[in-house]
């Protein structure tokens, strides 16, 4: 290590992740400074115990003053925060002004808000100073050897940063690094935020194939884990089914398999919840999100679900399936299903795009995500073919690869979820993904009947179908009421 030169990166917060970042850029022949909050009333500090370990002989230099930590940096300096989200950021951020010098670049690679995000930029940008907000995803093993990292925020930094983060970003099959510029103020972290939100739905949805295929079919775990990675071999190849035909199979040391062992209740922390929030803020329909959010939070209701089941019986048909033909239709559930989420969530960067003059480039989006991180698929290359095309689809399901796969899905799907609810097996998925395809094909919907209701009880008005779009009428519909409507606002 050249101790006369000054280090080309700075990352802040030895965590998990953040140690894995270091060792990863390290690795790629970058010169790194580390710092951690050196925790009191331990025998060995933070830094000193990751300099003397994982760090040893690394082109890493650990601090634990944050002002000598700041001066062993090359100008202008990039500093990558890897804290807790939320307060820690800003924390971090006051105790860093006072060292730093103009055009300096913090970069925060955690899970922060989208809207502390874009604040962080203004703040830091007023005091001459550059923000990026980096979504990383990976985890542990991303954060060492390749993430999924979706940066926005101040775009000057970009090329200034762009040479390392890129060459600590996981590689997708065809060698693009898997980071990219996204966009102003927080708009990475929201990217990040709805690939989190993707995440719950895609471990939703293989969450009820699994529980189908046993519940149904009665296949032992070491037959659902052949289902899992022969689906791993075609179109639905991604790390969430991979990482399940192993979790199948893994054997629990007191005998049988782990899964079986775990307790149906899941934890969550909060990205997907934010996901549907933000959804909703900006008018957008995210259902297969919420769905599995909410399914999350019912799973947790366990004392609940245990003393209700006792008081309703169930009614299971107790037919005889065949397995090739219910695995059939479970892929086209999970295929189709898993395609309406994605068109989901990427029509609701598209309006976030919109909403707040980000200029997203969503076939760019969609290749930042093909490696390192958690959603990693093959279909995301059909998906950023889809938006490459000059005449880019008002929704991914109006592509005409994604309209040939989903005609192809839709009687094996809707078939699934006929049986599985014959069967009084919940599909929530499943079936809010077929019911949100009715809806979003179907030119009538009994929306009329709501807004008749909205104008009847508190006169909201209603446009007509025989007046241009635009126009709003009320109507006195019992004889007794006035002419007054209510005012017009979103909601
Ligand atoms: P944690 O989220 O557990 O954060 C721990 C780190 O934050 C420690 O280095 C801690 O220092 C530091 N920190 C805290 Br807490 N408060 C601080 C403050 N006020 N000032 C300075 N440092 C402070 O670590 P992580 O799991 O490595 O995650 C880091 C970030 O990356 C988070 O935002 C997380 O959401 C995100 N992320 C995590 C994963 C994952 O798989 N874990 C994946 C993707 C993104 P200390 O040692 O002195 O307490």
């Amino acid at each position: 290590m050249d101790n006369s030169r000054k280090s080309d990166i700075g990352l802040i917060g030895l965590a998990v992740m953040g140690e894995n970042l270091a060792l990863n850029m390290a690795g790629k022949g970058w010169e790194v400074s580390v710092y951690n909050r050196t925790v009191r009333g331990v025998e060995e500090g933070v830094v000193e115990r990751f300099m003397n370990g994982r760090a040893k002989g690394k082109s890493i230099r650990g601090y634990t003053d944050i002002a000598d930590f700041v001066a062993s940096i090359g100008t202008p300096r990039k500093i990558m925060m890897m804290v807790r989200a939320g307060s820690a950021v800003d924390e971090l951020m006051e105790q860093l002004f006072p060292h730093l010098a103009e055009g300096d670049i913090l970069i925060d690679g955690g899970n922060s808000n989208y809207e502390d995000t874009g604040r962080r930029v203004l703040l830091a940008e007023k005091k001459g100073f550059r923000f990026v907000g980096a979504g990383v995803s990976g985890g542990e093993e991303g954060a060492l050897n390749g993430a999924s990292i979706m940066p926005g925020g101040s775009e000057s930094a970009w090329p200034e940063v762009k040479p390392v983060l890129q060459s600590i970003a996981a590689k997708a099959p065809d060698g693009a690094p898997c980071c990219d510029w996204v966009g102003p103020a927080g708009s990475g972290h929201f990217v990040k935020m709805i690939h989190n939100g993707i995440e719950y739905g895609d471990m939703q949805l293989i969450s009820e194939a699994y529980w189908v295929m046993k519940k149904l079919l009665d296949l032992p775990n070491e037959e659902m884990a052949k289902v899992f990675a022969g689906w791993n071999e075609g179109k639905l190849r991604s790390y969430l089914i991979e990482i399940t035909a192993g979790i199948l199979s893994h054997k629990d040391k007191t005998g049988g398999y782990l899964v079986d062992r775990i307790l149906d209740a899941a934890g969550q922390k909060g990205t997907g919840k934010w996901s549907v929030i933000n959804a909703m803020e900006l008018g957008m329909p995210l259902g297969l999100i919420a769905t599995a959010v909410f399914e999350r939070s019912l799973s947790a209701s366990k004392e609940l679900r245990t003393q209700a089941s006792g008081e309703y019986a169930r009614e299971r048909l107790r037919a005889v399936y065949n397995k090739e033909e219910l695995t059939e239709e479970l892929y086209a559930a999970l295929y189709a299903s898993k395609l309406v989420s994605y068109a989901q969530g990427f029509a609701v960067l598209q309006r976030a795009s919109e909403t707040f003059g980000w200029n997203l480039d969503l076939a760019s989006v969609a290749r930042m995500w093909r490696g390192g991180c958690i959603i990693r698929s093959v279909f995301l290359n059909d998906i950023a073919a889809a938006f490459e095309t000059a005449d880019k689809p008002g929704h991914l399901l109006l592509a005409p690869y994604f309209k040939n796969e989903m005609n192809r899905l839709l009687s094996g799907w809707k078939r699934l979820v006929a049986k599985a609810i014959g069967e009084e097996l919940p599909v929530p998925a499943f079936s809010s993904a077929l019911n949100y395809f009715y809806s979003l094909t179907s030119a009538h919907l009994p929306a009329n009947m709501i807004q008749a209701q909205r104008d009847y009880f508190g006169a909201h008005t209603f446009e007509r179908t025989d007046e241009p779009r635009g126009r709003f009428f009320h109507e006195n519909w019992t004889g007794r009421g006035g002419d007054t409507r209510s005012g017009t606002y979103g909601a």
